[in-house]
């Protein structure tokens, strides 16, 4: 009796994936570092900054069975849009590996920098204005709304408040405007007023 050959291979698969458990992927990290110049640590994709080896909590030696099972699921993700959770992931590492599959991040291993090109375009996790790929390239954390390049928060704002930002400088400009009429109006009130008194006879003139 023959067995389906995807059957036969997927203990191997599981043990090759369960065996990276304990391996992070500095490549990634050291290509950041490198094209941004920023010092960027694990926790731009795991839950602990040091990596998913260790006992502390985010780390592989602190996860209960469910969570074992739920990061055996996640490193079988080979094929992208699999809706996996690992445990040693953030919401970021888990968006990468949901959006490209396992299968594809390993493949980008020998080019890391291309990682950012494959991420989806309009993927914004922190919802700054800044796409999670180009926080990629500058380095900047994905999932923190504060950590982003001046510039880029800047012309992101810009762009998001642009509408609020016209319609102040119109109303500012015409209460300007309107304020300098006013002032106008009694600079003229003032001088009529002026010469209106001039004009009347002075009543106080002796005969
Ligand atoms: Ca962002």
């Amino acid at each position: 009796m023959r067995s389906n050959p995807l059957t036969a291979c997927y203990p191997v698969l599981v043990l090759l994936a369960l065996a990276g458990t304990s391996r992070a992927y500095p490549e990634f990290q050291r290509a950041i570092s490198l094209s941004s110049g920023r010092t960027v640590n694990c926790a731009m994709c795991h839950v602990h900054s040091d990596g998913p080896e260790g006992n502390a909590p985010g780390q592989i030696g602190h996860l209960s069975l469910a969570e074992q099972t739920e990061l055996g699921r996640a490193r079988v993700a080979f094929e992208p849009n699999a809706s996996v959770k690992s445990p040693i992931l953030n919401a970021f590492g888990n968006h990468i590996i949901n959006s490209l599959g396992r299968k594809q991040f390993l493949e980008l291993r020998v080019t890391p920098g291309e990682l950012a090109n494959r991420l989806p375009k309009d993927s914004d996790m922190d919802g700054d204005g800044i796409s999670d790929a180009d926080e990629l390239r500058a380095g900047t954390h994905p999932l923190i709304k504060s950590d982003g390049r001046p510039w880029l928060l800047f012309k992101a704002n810009l762009s998001a408040n642009l509408g609020q930002i016209l319609l102040m400088l119109a109303a500012t400009v015409l209460g300007l405007w309107g304020l300098q009429h006013l002032l106008h109006g009694f600079d003229v009130a003032t001088r009529l007023e002026d010469d209106e008194e001039a004009d009347e006879p002075h009543n106080s003139t002796p005969h």
